[in-house]
């Protein structure tokens, strides 16, 4: 075959290329530099007419190209209506007056690309004409457009689910006038920390009280996710403060958003907005706080794509890309941030029917169950890449703490059904009890820290939450211990407030040791802050619930009066940074969980006991109160509601499966 050239670079016609085999002499195996050349020039330009028309054709006559080729190909056609041979089923091309049809078929394409290029060009050079902003206010609409569509999408309704019993929510309001008067001093605080972020800093993660304007930290990535208001919203319900609840409900349907560029904290979105927005769900029965939540969760699920399932600490809500707190062992995961989680994601495939969020933690739970556990006790760091424990360090507070206690939520919560869990809590617990806590010369019971062998004897503000934990699970606790472990919430209590009682301001420090002639007392500088923590107070609630001894709400009271002589502002309440020193500095930060937790808890110690009773109610570590879950019935309503055979039915059955 000749094929006649130009070669673009001289200009020149060249005498027609013979690529048959007889254009080369027979002496020459191999082409000249220039013969390698010229046929280099013709096979690119080839390639960049096929690349150019494929291109330059507008989306929808490339695809139907392709489909065409493809299609006549690979896929027989099944066409009897217009003559073809059918064989079984399949049509044999080019026969008869089908070649003729296809000859202009075929010509009748040619006929559209062309026109369809043209209209393609004609739209280009159109939107040449038009100015770079109009191009990009173009683009935008569009965008927005798919981003409508999206939310549309996400904002379907989920399927109707049977609510579990939802007893006890009422007023809580007490009979005596003393403790009524103490009730509304709290709620006046909680007024006072709402309207003030809702003045200063509506919007933002937190509230700045001194400076007047939002705060945020890193665990809430960098966008205004509201967590004061999502935190807060089950808090302003029980406390009755419905106007104020319904500006945060108006805030979350309009504003909250989960499609951001943010890289977040895993456990505290799932603690503060999962919980949150459940808990409000469940108290006001508004789907919003639903369909926000599952909207959520789906955007926190990329954080288990690691090679063991054990999550990342931090995910990015948009990419979906997880990682590791830098300074976390050897890049480990940590135990208290993977291991509560369980609470929130029972409840979302409670109520979605879908097993996913079930299947995520307990695989985790089975994962642990599998491990040699040093002296029986679980580290806190976990390599989520390896499978294998990070540096032997062991704490009921911080890194550990809220592990051991959604075990217990999680076997209350199943209405405690899940003996599995319940298991691994009495296991652990006797661990903890023979290496990790210890009485002081004084006769405080106090929990330490275990590292690497060693007994570090420092309890953590956070610790003190394990007084409730331990009374709490006395009943249905191994050997029927009930009553040992009543005493050991005692205990706790009683050096938690010793910890309060012995500074200056009457608030507990950050941690405190046992070392030496020193008893319940913070040391370093750096450890005497006190940033408006529950832990104390949430022991003192669980504490009256099961013995009613009026010392806990005596002090609940101290603690009360403290926080409102030393933290308040007048633009809000904010941390305090030496609980030793008669003139504190502000921290300056209204933390979203002394909304969430510290108000609540202290408000429910002063209702009476039929407000959000333990029996029905199981409150996730933000204090954000989820229903205990009737799981057989709810079973049994779906086997009595879904059609036969439907493909979802053994899915459903799983995630009720505990
Ligand atoms: C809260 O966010 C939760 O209670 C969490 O489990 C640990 N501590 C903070 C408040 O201190």
């Amino acid at each position: 075959m000749t094929t006649p050239a130009l070669l673009p670079l001289s200009g020149r016609r060249l005498p027609p290329l013979n690529l048959g085999a007889s254009a080369f002499p027979h002496h020459r195996a191999t082409l000249r530099l220039s013969e390698k050349f010229i046929l280099l020039l013709i096979l690119s330009a080839f390639i960049t007419l096929c690349f150019g028309a494929f291109f330059f054709l507008p989306d929808s006559s490339k695809h139907k190209r392709f489909d065409l080729g493809l299609e006549d190909v690979l896929i027989p056609h099944v066409d009897t209506s217009k003559g073809g041979k059918n064989l079984g089923g399949f049509l044999i091309h080019g026969q008869g007056h089908d070649e003729h049809r296809h000859r202009e078929e075929e010509e009748r394409l040619r006929n559209k690309i062309r026109a369809d290029h043209e209209k393609a060009l004609e739209e280009a050079k159109e939107k040449l004409k038009k100015s770079r902003d109009e191009i990009q206010a173009e683009i935008q609409t569009e965008k927005n457009k798919v981003v409508q569509e999206l939310k549309k999408k996400d904002s379907k309704p989920l399927p109707p689910v049977p609510l579990p019993n939802l007893i006890g929510i009422n007023s809580g309001e007490p009979a005596d006038p003393d403790i009524r008067e103490k009730r509304n001093k709290i709620k006046e605080m909680m007024k006072h920390a709402w309207d003030n972020y809702r003045q200063y800093g509506w919007g933002h993660n937190e509230l700045k009280p001194i400076a007047r304007k939002g705060h945020s930290t890193n665990i809430f990535g960098n966008s205004q996710m509201g967590a004061t208001i999502v935190d807060a919203l089950d808090t302003l319900y029980i406390m009755g403060l419905h106007d104020e609840f319904r500006e945060g409900q108006e805030w979350i349907d309009k504003n909250l958003d989960f499609s951001v560029n943010s890289e977040v904290s895993v456990f505290e979105v799932n603690i503060r907005f999962i919980g949150g927005l459940l808990a409000a769900y469940y108290l006001s029965g508004q789907e919003v706080f639903k369909i926000k939540a599952v909207q959520l969760a789906g955007k926190l699920l990329p954080a288990f794509n690691t090679p063991t399932g054990i999550p990342w600490a931090m995910v990015n809500l948009k990419s979906g890309v997880g990682r590791n707190w830098g300074w976390a062992s050897a890049g480990s995961s940590i135990l208290a941030e993977f291991g509560t989680l369980h609470m929130e994601f029972v409840h979302l495939s409670y109520l979605t029917g879908d097993p996913v969020y079930y299947n995520k933690v307990m695989h985790i739970r089975k994962l642990l169950q599998k491990m040699d556990r040093p002296n029986g006790l679980y580290p806190n760091y976990l390599n989520p890449r390896t499978g294998r424990w990070g540096q032997h360090h062991t704490s009921v507070g911080g890194l550990g703490d809220s592990f051991y206690e959604y075990l217990l939520k999680a076997w209350l919560m199943s209405d405690k059904m899940d003996t599995e869990a319940r298991k691994m809590y009495d296991d652990a617990i006797e661990a903890i009890e023979k290496h990790l806590i210890r009485k002081s010369n004084g006769g405080l019971t106090f929990i330490g820290e275990w590292k690497n062998g060693h007994l570090e004897r420092k309890m953590g503000h956070l610790t003190c939450f394990a007084g409730g934990m331990f009374a709490l699970g006395a009943d249905g606790s191994r050997d029927d211990k009930a009553g040992h472990y009543l005493q050991l919430g005692a205990e706790i209590a009683h050096t938690c407030h010793e910890s309060y009682d012995r500074t200056t301001l009457k608030l507990g420090p950050e941690a405190f040791k046992f070392d030496g002639g020193v008893e319940a007392v913070a040391v370093r500088q750096n450890e005497k802050y006190y940033i408006l923590r529950p832990e104390v107070i949430e022991t003192y609630w669980y504490m009256w619930r099961f013995t009613h001894d009026p010392k806990y709400r005596q002090w609940g009271w101290e603690a009360t009066q403290a926080i409102d002589k030393y933290c308040r502002v007048s633009g809000g309440f904010s941390g305090v940074k030496d609980v030793y020193s008669s003139s504190p500095t502000y921290d300056d930060v209204q933390q979203s969980f002394f909304l969430a937790e510290t108000l609540k808890y202290l408000y429910l110690l002063f209702s009476s006991d039929d407000l959000l009773p333990l029996d029905n109610w199981v409150f996730n570590t933000e204090a954000h109160p989820l229903p205990v879950l009737h799981l057989q019935e709810r079973r049994q309503t779906l086997d009595k509601t879904r059609p036969l055979n439907q493909a979802s039915t053994g899915v459903r059955n799983e995630a009720l499966h505990i």
